[in-house]
């Protein structure tokens, strides 16, 4: 079953790719047996992370994007993560309609992610949907993901360019650099700058984006209107440059072995993770020794040692 499903995936069927990404949610054995093989093809796919606020028009930039890539040719997969579809179904349900223009081209393949009840983390599940996307031989992958919270921001490390998207006026800069959005930022978006207060936003963003990094970037702030397309091959423009500037030295080479280690970590502390839950759950273990945390009659740093022990020793 396993190779057929990887030829299939690598031959970039849609049908045989959707099936693989169900069945990796469901962790079916044999779709990760496939996976295995499919990681070992990719690698050629350029990854882009678009991040940012809920409505600074993420799709929409997406959906100009993909517009723009399908013009020049290029094969382009999009996952997309909301936080909110679970409980309404409706923000997938926008995502969908903001690109359906796309929904029937073949050179586009597109993947909605919940945030809620997913096996293994979205880190994980979305590394895999990328990994697939990869094998298929997308030339492009278009993320988008909410800016909030550490899998987002976790999300935009494993991109090769992440593009950070703000709206003028909200003081949306101020935010970002708390939730040091800014950091993982190769390019920022300015979205809605067909409204008041964009050259405001630029200004206020040009002066806190950090300086050049070892690889000679410095994140670019550009400003773009994602509902006519104005500045989207500017946009575009700069993640090519940022990918030839990383390519230019080592830095492109420190980003993959940060992504590959990354990933790579990721997994083996979720194995780790559930090797010790069900450890704790055969044993039977965890009750009783929650109740001596309770008493006072243990700390946890000794039955976390001792649990360890116990695994250790199997
Ligand atoms: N005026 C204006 N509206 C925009 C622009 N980009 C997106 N929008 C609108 O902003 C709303 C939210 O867009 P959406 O792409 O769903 O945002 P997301 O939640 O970040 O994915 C939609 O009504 C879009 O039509 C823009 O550049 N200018
Ligand atoms: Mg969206």
């Amino acid at each position: 079953m396993s190779s057929s499903v990887v030829q299939g995936v690598l031959a970039g069927e849609v049908l045989t790719a959707s099936r693989l990404m169900r069945d990796l949610d469901d962790g079916s054995p044999s779709a990760l047996l496939a996976l295995k093989e499919l990681y070992r093809h990719g690698g050629r796919s350029r990854v882009v992370g678009v991040t940012g606020s809920p409505g600074s028009g993420k799709s929409t930039l997406v959906s100009a994007l993909v517009r723009l890539l399908r013009q020049a040719g290029k094969r382009v997969g999009v996952v997309a993560i909301d936080p909110t579809s679970p409980f309404s179904g409706g923000a997938i349900l926008g995502d969908r309609v903001r690109m359906q223009e796309h929904a029937s081209d073949p050179g586009v393949f597109i993947r909605s992610l919940a945030t809620r009840g997913h096996l293994g983390g979205l880190t994980r599940s979305t590394a895999d949907v990328v990994t697939v996307l990869d094998a298929m031989g997308f030339d492009v992958v278009l993320v988008e993901t909410v800016g909030v919270g550490q899998d987002e921001v976790e999300i935009a490390r494993s991109a090769h360019t992440t593009v950070v998207v703000m709206v003028p006026g909200l003081g949306d800069e101020v935010q970002a650099i708390k939730a040091g959005i800014l950091e993982v930022a190769d390019i920022l978006a300015v979205n809605k700058a067909d409204r008041p207060g964009a050259d405001r936003t630029v200004r206020d963003l040009e002066m806190v984006v950090p300086g050049k990094s070892s690889g000679g970037w410095r994140p670019p702030v550009l400003r773009t209107v994602a509902t006519s397309g104005e500045g989207i091959p500017e946009l575009w423009a700069a993640v090519e440059e940022h990918q030839r500037t990383g390519t230019q030295g080592a830095t492109a080479l420190q980003r993959e072995r940060a992504r590959a280690e990354h990933l790579f970590l990721d997994i083996l502390h979720d194995r780790l993770g559930r090797v010790v839950d069900a450890h704790l759950r055969r044993g039977g273990g965890l009750e009783e020794r929650v109740t001596r945390l309770v008493e006072r009659s243990a700390d946890p740093y000794t039955l976390a040692e001792e649990v360890l022990s116990e695994i250790v020793r199997l």
